[in-house]
């Protein structure tokens, strides 16, 4: 045993949360390992360095709320692109000397509870051997990535990547390329790839209902301005919107407004750009369909004018909703619309035409038609929310792997844990509002949460805390049963609901009650001397 390394806490994934959370155990003064699969820090921002791959949150609120940090860091738009993402996380990482922590390029493959010593043994794909008192998973919500079945796939004789395992040095230009997924990643790719590929096919199942970004470019002197006075007000308003946003959701049903209100409302969302239009809207659009059939014809007829083609508009903005609006992620777009109106683009809806096979030369469709590809992108997402978990073989006191468990449905407490797996939380994952929110807005108060937590542990001479079954159940109930108040099941394929990935449970997988609401819950129970919560007195 004199091989394996011994840390007070571990933690797994070095994006935003690990960071937040590995600053957060270093307070507490414990030994702490930071264990990342990939070659540096940023977690999603690491990976996903596919042309075009930038943020949806918009700044200031798409960082760490640390004024120490702020007060030097100035992102260039509005809606930073992955570069310079990773360059926050690198002037982060010299600021904070983070990467002392940080073992890169160790991949956990297994983590094993053992109820004698209250310790968890880590191993990784190297077959280093780690032991720690408490696990922290950051593992994020779209680390594991998702390829469909395709008959096929194996014979293509061009090139073929996933968007998340981006050849940065990949050039695009002058070929014939297919794009399979029309979710956040396939629209802001296609925005570069059409104008620079002899020929672009994209696959389209769902339209995506993109919203406009309107992205804005920062003037540092502006922000120093801004940064004295009015950061700290946003920093603390984004932990009391719905959405973990500056902008809210407005309560005010859609139909007691009259069209002259709503128009201009909508307009002015419109204009304002982001998720505005979405999140910051009228609110009863999540569970009422005729308010959101109002929204769904705003949107569509404001799409419907940028696209020339008649066939293409109902193709890209049909006339009858594909799903209500919003209850499958929006992306946001910069020229999307426009680019159907070249001419070297095309779409196939595989509605009408699924793929049949991939060929050696390209991508063959029901109605016998070859698209000839010299690259296929497949943008068709990931194993979300779960996958980074359940890619883990995690055992808990029942010797139980959680992916086994999580096959009919994750049950989890809080959205910070699960029964039978004591000190062990994860940040941003299941059953908390992960990406139902602004990233960085949860993470910090479930970081500071779970760093409570250790410390009242220590303090109070507890070895171990883990939930309890009859908490959990009730937590899940709680999730679902706010979820049927809503529209969500009217997506047909969509990762909220795990129903993008064949064979997946089909559930709510994120936290549907809104941030403010998520906070009170998981503050109350520490409150309560950390009900729902089962913990073990060390007799020392
Ligand atoms: P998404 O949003 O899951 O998008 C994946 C896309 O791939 C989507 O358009 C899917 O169609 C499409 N897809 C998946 N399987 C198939 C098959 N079998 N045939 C055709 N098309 C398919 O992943 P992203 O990477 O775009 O975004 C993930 C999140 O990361 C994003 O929302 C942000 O929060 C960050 P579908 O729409 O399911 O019909």
């Amino acid at each position: 045993m004199s091989d394996v390394q011994e840390f007070d806490a571990i933690i797994v994934g070095a994006g935003f949360a690990g960071v937040h959370q590995l600053i957060q155990f270093r307070k507490l003064g414990l030994k702490v390992r930071l264990l990342e699969a990939g070659g540096g820090l940023g977690g999603t921002w690491y990976w996903n360095t596919y042309p075009g791959a930038r943020v949806d949150s918009e700044n200031p609120i798409y960082q760490f709320s640390d004024p120490e940090l702020y007060k030097d860091w100035n992102y260039t738009e509005k809606f930073p692109g992955w570069r310079e993402i990773q360059q926050y996380f690198e002037y982060v990482d010299k600021k904070l000397d983070l990467s002392r922590d940080i073992s890169y390029n160790s991949r956990v493959v297994s983590a094993v509870w053992d109820d004698a010593t209250d310790r968890w043994t880590l191993t990784t794909e190297a077959g280093t051997v780690y032991r720690t008192q408490w696990l922290s998973l950051c593992t994020g919500i779209g680390s594991k990535y998702y390829i469909p079945p395709f008959k096929g796939l194996d014979t293509f004789k061009g090139e073929v990547h996933h968007t998340s395992r981006w050849p940065t040095d990949y050039d695009l230009k002058g070929k014939r390329i297919g794009v399979i997924g029309t979710g956040s990643t396939g629209v802001q790719l296609i925005q570069e790839v059409a104008p620079i590929a002899e020929h672009l096919t994209v696959f389209q199942r769902t339209p995506n209902l993109s919203l406009p970004m309107r992205q804005t470019k920062l003037d540092p002197e502006e922000e120093a301005k801004l940064k004295e006075y009015l950061y700290p007000i946003q920093f603390g308003r984004r932990n009391q919107t719905f959405s973990g946003y500056l902008h809210d959701l407005d309560m005010k049903p859609t139909l007691e407004t009259t069209l002259e209100e709503r128009t201009l409302y909508y307009e002015d969302k419109w204009q304002k750009g982001g998720f505005h239009f979405w999140i910051g809207s009228y609110g009863d659009i999540f569970f009422k369909q005729d308010a959101n059939d109002v929204a769904y014809a705003f949107w569509r007829d404001k799409t419907r004018a940028r696209i020339n083609d008649p066939e293409m508009k109902e193709k890209l903005a049909p006339m009858k909703s594909p799903h209500p609006f919003g209850v499958k992620r929006p992306s946001l777009e910069q020229n999307y619309f426009e680019v159907y109106n070249q001419p070297n683009v095309d779409l196939i809806d595989v509605n009408k035409t699924p793929i049949a096979e991939i060929t050696p030369d390209g991508i063959r469709t029901s109605d016998g038609i070859e698209h000839k590809l010299d690259a296929l992108i497949f943008a068709t997402g990931f194993d979300m929310v779960t996958g980074g978990i359940t890619s883990i073989d995690i055992r808990g006191q029942d010797d139980v792997p959680i992916k086994d468990k999580w096959v009919n449905g994750v049950r989890s407490y809080l959205g910070l844990g699960s029964a039978k797996y004591p000190n062990m939380f994860w940040i941003y994952g299941p059953q908390s509002p992960a990406a139902f929110s602004n990233g960085p807005s949860t993470i910090e108060f479930t970081s500071e949460w779970i760093a409570d937590c250790i410390k009242h542990c220590r303090e109070n001479k507890i070895s171990h805390i883990v939930a309890s079954d009859e908490a959990q159940n009730a937590w899940s109930e709680q999730l679902q049963q706010i979820a049927s108040m809503g529209l969500w099941l009217g997506a047909k394929h969509s990762w909220y609901m795990g129903s993008n990935v064949e064979g997946k449970k089909v559930e709510i997988l994120q936290f549907p009650g809104g941030v403010p609401m998520y906070e009170k819950a998981i503050n109350d129970s520490a409150a309560k001397g950390y009900e729902g919560w089962i913990v073990k007195q060390t007799t020392a």
